[in-house]
């Protein structure tokens, strides 16, 4: 038995479960968990962050260790290209995706998201940071019509879920959006968002925050 926890505005929670769709592995979905340093959590996911799944009882957390134990898991319908060095530029662009860039603009989401004030230093060297990030995604991303390539990858279940949130950051907390010198983006994430498993993830992402804003 496989489940996938997490809740559905969590960007990396959003990219394990399509890559779970995109591969049609069966799980079943617990979308309740938030994050929590309480003991009784921290024994599930040890640093009190989600996504985790839970294995036949046993827990593994980090998304990106999740990818690879499903690829290695589910070998069918393969979310990497077959070539070594192509798989590592998968890898590649994942890295500079999620430490380059996401995480970089995360370092804003409590000022955008929870008017959580950010200095202006903080500010300044965020954007000091993505300016390097997104040249080097911009370096690596193909658009063809997939970052990777022509191949549909894991780097693309990142990508749909973590470009969103940069733009909107730093449109919100630096008054430009960083991701502005990159405008294959738009047409790719509406390419993506058509497919069934991105659509059914985005789906559910709107509608939990539709209900958050309401709450
Ligand atoms: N490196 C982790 C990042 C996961 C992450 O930051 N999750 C957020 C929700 S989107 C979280 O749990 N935040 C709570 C925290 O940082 O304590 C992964 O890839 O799974």
């Amino acid at each position: 038995m496989l489940k996938l926890c997490g809740f559905h505005i969590s960007n990396y929670f959003n990219k394990v479960r399509i890559a779970m769709l995109e591969k049609g592995v069966a799980f079943e979905l617990d979308p309740t968990c938030k994050p929590s340093q309480q003991e009784d959590f921290l024994a599930r996911t040890p640093m009190g962050k989600v996504p985790f799944v839970e294995i036949d009882g046993a827990q593994l957390s980090e998304s990106q260790v999740i990818c690879e134990w499903l690829e290695d898991a589910y070998p069918q319908k393969p979310l990497y290209p077959r070539d070594p060095l192509e798989r590592a530029r998968v890898r590649e662009l994942i890295a500079i995706l999620e430490l380059h860039v996401e995480l970089v603009a995360r370092r804003m989401y409590g000022q955008v998201f929870f008017n959580q004030p950010v200095s202006d230093s903080a500010k300044q060297s965020v954007e000091k940071d993505l300016i390097k990030g997104v040249r080097a995604l911009r370096a690596r991303a193909k658009f063809d019509p997939y970052i990777a390539g022509s191949q549909l990858t894991l780097a693309d279940c990142a990508a749909f879920c973590h470009l969103p949130l940069v733009s909107l950051a730093t449109k919100h907390g630096l008054g430009k959006d960083l991701l502005g010198s990159m405008p294959q983006i738009k047409d790719y994430l509406k390419m993506l968002g058509e497919r069934p498993a991105f659509k059914a993830v985005n789906d559910d992402r709107k509608a939990a925050q539709a209900a958050m804003k309401a709450a």
